[in-house]
């Protein structure tokens, strides 16, 4: 502000107002203050270099989370304008960057089709930033500007000469006292911006993290755009189909709209539709996705009666669903005025748009057909099936109805259900076992908790067809306890409990019925988790009582940590060149192995070698393998790999590690079983005691892929994925 001082025009004040009106309600203009808006202010810059690609001036963007913690984005587009704006008699990049809304192109000449879900612009991240710097390349120059808090702290000067490059780098720290969230993840951006090079097909899009000790580094380029996105959502699964791809464009009202649109079916019995507008994911759908929806559903049907694949009755019969089992398709639009409507505002409302993808596809869907039979009759066949499991589950569904069993009057002879009748207040416990349903039902609080006891393994719904699934005992009482009905009839808003809490033992047979129930939730009752119905028990995995004080610990992770902790008090640990270290780089040494530990355990316990597939990891170079990240950390600190595989650095683990543990005794439950009805409830069940985790499904795209993954057939990449993850089914953030 202090360079501004002195010469208040109307335009300064008006933009000191909105950077002020940005500071003031932060969650107005980018959604949050956590992680999602934290988040969000890498995507409106990014979003402006893909306007510039888009207009077909730049082919490269380049993030790269900074060392400090602060974030640049670099593009080759045009660079933003430098000369005097015409009206604001200011350089026109110091418009763009602090006048809202001024993002845009002033000629008008294209209009913007990018834009984060609230497009505000970048004015709006600076105005967010404790500082930013813009640099431009541009007629020859490199020109660069400053600011804090959305105000001018250095003017526009040349900083250097470029010759005939252009381009502009927007560095930005965003300002802590307006976010709770401190850090730029890597997991978070890496999935929108490869989402982003897919939906741009030719733009290279190159981030890395320079953050921190893990660095992550991956370029996105697709000359396939969204065919190869419908690959890589496929990638786990058996494709009955080639990706089949579309595209137009139509006049609409407020100007040109492109739509294209990339299929595939495999044998998978889910769907899968991503759909976006001015590359917005459009989570809850809108008219590109009914005009799509519409013309295949006409399309099949009209290909298979023409062509006699499919009988009078059953043509009546078909519905879309049985159309689209085995589906995943990719719809983009690009809108010159969308309107978003909905609960999040992620729905297309513009009516014309359903005609204009409807058009384009049926046209061209049927040429398809028409040219690859063999291909539609395949298609016809898988929608046969799904038609016929549908009806079966249908006639199965209402012969349980007059048996009074779906209706919800009667309940399941095994539920224990609890007396308060407002869902708001109550809670489902799924058990895993019939000793640890008998604990939780005499320790709940009988008011607010009803316990289910789940025998045995749950049916696995990603191999199996609804038909099947219906005439499973498990799933039938799962379904009418929570009480939202199924399929045609599912009502969420009869849901019995708010909170339905899946509570298995915490080893790999627990992990698999978690898994099992999970995939039942996300395949045929998402509505749950992207309502929040769905949690994860923490029951404890040790009791540790020292001189008659009883504690439980959760993980193996916090019991190594307090033992390591306890031990090293009278230890002395001594580095390759035999220095003592201090106790704070001993511990930081121990942390390690364990880590390097644990990871190994888990290979090996998946029938891995660690040394092995170290060793391959290592000799690849690149590839994400936890041990390479791990042993680098290591020789970091002056060791070497050898240390360990040698057993050395195991030992020193193993001796801090057991004189930690010295007067306590420690006891590890095998299973909820083990605990008693208090125990049960004091260290599980009590809200007022308890961990437990809320099932969250933030990235449609990876949760697809990881439940493909994880109970498909394909075994070969299952594998790859337990050996790149170390795979942890409790850290998967689903
Ligand atoms: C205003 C006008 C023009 C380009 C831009 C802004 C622009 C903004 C950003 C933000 C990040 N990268 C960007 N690249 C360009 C048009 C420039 C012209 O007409 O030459």
């Amino acid at each position: 502000m202090s360079e501004q001082s002195g010469n208040y025009n109307a335009e300064n004040i008006q933009v000191l107002e909105g950077m002020e009106a940005v500071r003031k309600r932060p969650a107005m203009y980018i959604g949050d203050t956590g992680e999602r808006g934290y988040h969000h202010l890498v995507y409106e810059v990014v979003d402006n270099s893909i306007d510039e690609a888009l207009a077909g001036y730049c082919s490269m963007i380049d993030v790269t989370i900074n060392p400090d913690g602060s974030l640049t984005v670099q593009d080759n587009g045009r660079g933003i304008p430098v000369d005097l704006h015409p009206t604001q008699k200011r350089p026109a990049i110091e418009v763009v960057l602090t006048v809202l809304h001024a993002g845009g192109k002033f000629d008008g000449s294209n209009y913007k089709v990018s834009g984060g879900l609230h497009g505000v612009g970048v004015s709006c991240v600076n105005a967010l930033s404790e500082w930013m710097n813009v640099e431009v390349k541009r007629n020859g120059k490199v020109h660069r500007m400053e600011f804090s808090r959305g105000h001018v702290t250095k003017k526009l000067e040349v900083v250097g000469e470029c010759g005939d490059e252009t381009g502009t780098k927007v560095t930005f720290f965003p300002d802590h006292t307006i976010f709770s969230c401190r850090a730029f993840k890597w997991e978070i951006l890496v999935n929108r911006l490869r989402e982003l090079a897919f939906l741009n097909k030719g733009v290279t899009i190159h981030f890395r993290d320079d953050e921190g000790e893990a660095h992550h580094e991956e370029t996105f380029h697709y000359e396939g755009g969204i065919d190869e996105f419908v690959g890589y959502l496929n990638l786990n699964k058996k494709p009955l189909s080639p990706v089949i791809h579309f595209e137009g464009s139509k006049e609409g009202t407020t100007g040109m709209v492109q739509a294209e649109v990339s299929l595939q079916y495999t044998d998978s019995y889910s769907t899968l539709e991503q759909t976006y507008c001015n590359n917005i994911h459009t989570i809850e759908g809108g008219t590109h996705l009914s005009g799509f929806r519409r013309a295949l559903t006409a399309t099949i049907k009209k290909y298979g009666l023409d062509n006699k694949l499919l009988k009078e009755k059953e043509f009546d019969s078909l519905t879309g669903d049985d159309m689209r089992e085995g589906l995943t398709v990719v719809v983009s639009v690009k809108v010159p005025q969308p309107q978003f409507e909905g609960q999040t505002k992620t729905k297309l409302g513009n009516g014309e748009v359903d005609g204009i993808v409807g058009s384009i596809v049926s046209d061209r869907l049927m040429t398809f057909f028409e040219e690859n039979p063999s291909v539609a009759k395949i298609v016809i066949e898988k929608t046969l099936l799904a038609a016929r499991a549908r009806e079966a589950a249908r006639a199965a569904r209402e012969s349980t109805r007059r048996k009074g069993v779906m209706d919800g009057l009667s309940l399941p002879g095994k539920l224990r259900d609890c007396s308060e009748r407002d869902p708001a207040k109550t809670e489902l416990f799924l058990v895993e076992g019939d000793s640890a349903g008998g604990s939780a039902q005499t320790g709940r609080d009988r008011a607010t908790q009803a316990i289910l006891p789940l025998r045995g393994k749950v049916l696995n719904v990603e191999k199996a067809r609804i038909d099947r699934m219906l005439a499973n005992a498990e799933i039938r009482t799962l379904i009418t306890a929570i009480g939202c009905g199924f399929g045609e009839e599912w009502d969420v808003s009869k849901a019995r409990y708010h909170k339905i809490v899946i509570m298995t033992d915490a080893d790999v047979d627990g992990a698999h019925i978690r898994t099992l129930l999970l995939t039942f939730f996300y395949r045929k009752m998402p509505e749950l988790i992207d309502r929040g119905y769905i949690y994860l028990a923490q029951p404890p995995l040790y009791k540790v009582e020292r001189k008659k004080r009883t504690e439980y610990v959760l993980t193996d992770g916090e019991l190594t940590e307090r033992l390591l902790t306890l031990g090293l008090d009278d230890f002395e640990v001594k580095n390759a060149a035999g220095d003592t270290l201090a106790r704070d780089n001993a511990a930081e040494l121990l942390k390690l192995l364990a880590e390097i530990e644990a990871t190994s355990k888990m290979l090996e316990e998946r029938g891995f070698d660690p040394k092995a597939v170290f060793e391959d990891a290592a000799a690849q170079g690149g590839g994400a393998s936890m041990l390479k990240k791990q042993f680098s950390s290591l020789s970091a600190m002056g060791f070497t790999p050898g240390d360990w595989f040698g057993g050395k650095l195991k030992k020193l683990l193993d001796d801090v590690r057991s004189h930690g543990r010295q007067g306590l005794s420690i006891y590890r439950f095998k299973g909820l079983g083990e605990m008693d009805a208090d125990e049960l409830f004091d260290t599980t069940m009590n809200p007022a005691k308890r961990h437990m985790l809320q099932v969250k499904l933030e990235d449609a795209v990876e949760a697809d892929r990881i439940f493909t993954l994880l109970m498909g057939d394909e075994v070969e990449p299952r594998r790859k994925f337990i050996e790149d993850n170390a795979l942890n089914v409790r850290n998967l953030d689903i």
